[in-house]
């Protein structure tokens, strides 16, 4: 329970964490001096594996190149039930709860568990919410699941509750990789004062500003992907007017 712990911890100790978030796909080799290099610049507390249409086969070769390369905690923030690997200190085991789709919330955690079990995985029971973003992302389309609308912290909250009362041990706020905005600091807050669950956070994080919010509102750990993509290809990208500060 060791990647478990340390979100406790960080709730604990209200130390705001950060997470990123690195597609297995999008990195080679030769790619890996300039990601090491942003990795030290960001100093995370963690790194989340995952995303997008590998093959199983590809995506344990690429995990254990990353393991070999980066000093940190991994752990798998799984498109799919294929997304399995040793080469991780941890597995989050996401229940999308935000959603009405039963592979999604039962279905693909029957394919996985045996696996999980073998491959001796820390799993997080993690109740996985999305919230609109304001434009359909990879998530909502390929879970087949509407988003809880962004003005609508309550339906966050209870969805919340539901997810603590269940048993599950965390949650993810996330708007989508790429959201065009990020989950608000009012849903944050919904659901910060609803669960006593470490709280993840996500999609469309760019901004030294936004990350404030978010920690502010009263994320436990936020998670950025994209704007780390851009940094590591030598962006210091301009995205919708905003300087990327990641
Ligand atoms: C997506 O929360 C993550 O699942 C990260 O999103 O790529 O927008 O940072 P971004």
């Amino acid at each position: 329970v060791q990647i478990l712990d340390q979100l406790l911890t960080l709730k604990r100790e209200q130390r705001k964490g950060i997470a990123i978030l690195i597609d297995p796909d999008k990195v080679d080799e030769q790619s890996h001096p300039a990601l090491l290099r942003s990795l030290e610049a960001a100093q995370p507390d963690l790194v989340f594996i995952g995303g997008s249409l590998i093959t199983q086969e590809r995506f344990d070769a690429k995990v254990k190149a990353l393991r070999q390369a980066i000093d940190l905690p991994l752990v798998l923030f799984p498109g799919s039930p294929t997304q399995l690997t040793r080469h991780v200190d941890a597995v989050l085991f996401l229940s999308l709860i935000s959603g009405r789709n039963p592979e999604l919330l039962i279905g693909h955690h029957v394919t996985a568990a045996p696996r999980v079990r073998e491959l001796g995985l820390e799993a997080i029971a993690t109740g996985y919410m999305l919230i609109d973003g304001g434009m359909p992302t990879t998530a909502s389309y390929i879970s087949n699941t509407l988003p809880i609308p962004r003005d609508k912290p309550e339906i966050a909250a209870a969805t919340a509750m539901a997810g603590e009362l269940l048993g599950l041990r965390a949650l993810y706020l996330d708007a989508g990789s790429g959201a065009a905005l990020p989950v608000s600091s009012e849903t944050i807050e919904a659901v910060r004062k609803a669960t006593d669950l470490p709280l993840i956070v996500g999609g469309g994080i760019r901004t030294k500003a936004q990350k404030a919010a978010a920690y502010e509102a009263g994320a436990d750990l936020i998670v950025i992907g994209t704007a780390f993509e851009e940094a590591v290809a030598g962006g210091k990208s301009e995205v919708r007017g905003q300087r990327s500060e990641v």
